[in-house]
């Protein structure tokens, strides 16, 4: 009794000589979690052991593999099943015969596919910057990871450093992977029970897109899962839009599920959520959203920063969503994405400062996040917390 008493005062005193301290706000008291987007892709080419490493360096928690498949059934680390965006692939003529258009989630595309490659075919590409403005100096360098050298590089990082650096892999398009006969799931479960990864308290966190899938996850292991919530925009007023493939988990529209993104955020949808996952992953503007203004009344959306061009810069905060709390009332954690520095991307309150965003959502009791620039989440919680 008396302990718990000491352990109580203490924890006010803590309390009350910090006022910065928001650790009541998270679903577990705990501060939130930093997780490397894809890596550390502000800086370094995506889905590469080289960004994974810049972003353990940075201080994360948890580091990021998207997950798809090769020809010859191997989880390989890339954001989509093209390889086209993220690769060198158009610089091999071996393989440009392989380009080829195909309908992924209900949208004709062409490119070069995953599934069409050996894993030693992917080996001889290279990684690229995916954004055009990024640093493109790192691209051809890097080579495409496997699941498992994620596993290792996670445990090896974990043991050298003497903290816990998780893995949080999103499976990427099941339906499409279900369909195409290379389904993603029992493989994963594979490399996480032969890593010793099957519990609540394993450092791995699985996302999807999709519902169906986190369900069959939900059935196979107790590692912790996160429903991720998508939209295709937001309004002028700061209203969530949807439109294909954006609009609804593409199993949902499979299955002739008339539910959207927007429907899993209600208290219903939350509670749904919670019966087969831990916590719920919204785009940003689900919890904090922005709106343009017209203040001079020309009937159009004020370019506030007078660049001639529109973009985050010209929206303005307004009120922040009930999303954190219903989800925290339902028992979920919520984790959002994705945070990037630069200006362009930040509203008009953050006033260019990337740390900005990152008080306000620390500030509103989010439970994680996903940041392309790891190091500026990092230093960001460190001020919150
Ligand atoms: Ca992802
Ligand atoms: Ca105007
Ligand atoms: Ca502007």
């Amino acid at each position: 009794m008396t302990r718990t008493i000491l352990m109580v005062c203490a924890a006010a005193v803590a309390l009350i000589s910090d006022p910065a301290m928001a650790l009541e706000k998270t679903l577990d008291g705990k501060p939130p979690l930093v997780t490397g987007h894809r890596g550390a892709p502000g800086y370094l080419p995506e889905h590469t052991l080289e960004g994974y490493r810049l972003a353990i360096e940075a201080g994360v928690d948890f580091i990021e593999p998207d997950l798809v498949i090769t020809k010859d059934g191997v989880l390989i680390v890339r954001h989509e099943p093209l390889l086209g965006g993220t690769t060198d692939v158009a610089d091999h003529p071996e393989f440009a015969d392989r380009k080829v258009k195909r309908t992924l989630d209900g949208v004709e595309v062409e490119d070069w596919f995953a599934g069409d490659f050996t894993l030693a075919e992917i080996k001889t590409l290279k990684a690229k910057q995916a954004m055009a403005d990024r640093d493109q100096s790192h691209n051809g360098k890097y080579a495409i990871p496997t699941l498992q050298e994620v596993i290792d590089l996670a445990k090896a990082e974990s043991a050298a450093r003497g903290r816990v650096i998780g893995i949080y892999p999103e499976t990427k398009h099941p339906t499409y992977h279900a369909q195409l006969g290379m389904p993603l799931e029992d493989k994963l479960l594979d490399a996480l029970k032969a890593a010793g990864w099957t519990e609540k308290t394993s450092p791995v966190i699985i996302q999807s897109f999709e519902v169906g899938n986190l369900k069959y996850l939900h059935g196979k292991t107790n590692v912790r899962l996160v429903q991720l919530v998508d939209a295709d925009g937001l309004d002028q007023d700061g209203n969530i839009t949807l439109a294909v493939p954006s609009a609804q988990p593409y199993d949902f529209v499979v299955a002739g599920d008339k539910r959207t993104y927007k429907d899993l955020v209600t208290k219903a949808g939350l509670a749904e959520i919670k019966t087969y996952a831990d916590g719920v992953a919204p785009w940003k503007p689900y919890i904090q959203p922005s709106k343009q203004v017209d203040a001079n009344n020309d009937g159009k959306p004020d370019d506030l920063n007078g660049d001639g061009k529109m973009d985050e810069r010209d929206r303005v905060l307004i009120e922040p969503t009930a999303v954190v709390k219903d989800a925290h009332e339902a028992g979920l954690f919520v984790h959002s994405w994705t945070f990037r520095s630069e200006s362009y991307r930040l509203a008009s309150d953050y006033k260019n400062d990337p740390s900005a965003e990152y008080k306000v959502f620390y500030d509103l009791g989010i439970d994680g996040l996903f940041s392309d620039f790891p190091d500026a989440a990092v230093k960001a919680r460190s001020a919150s917390y």
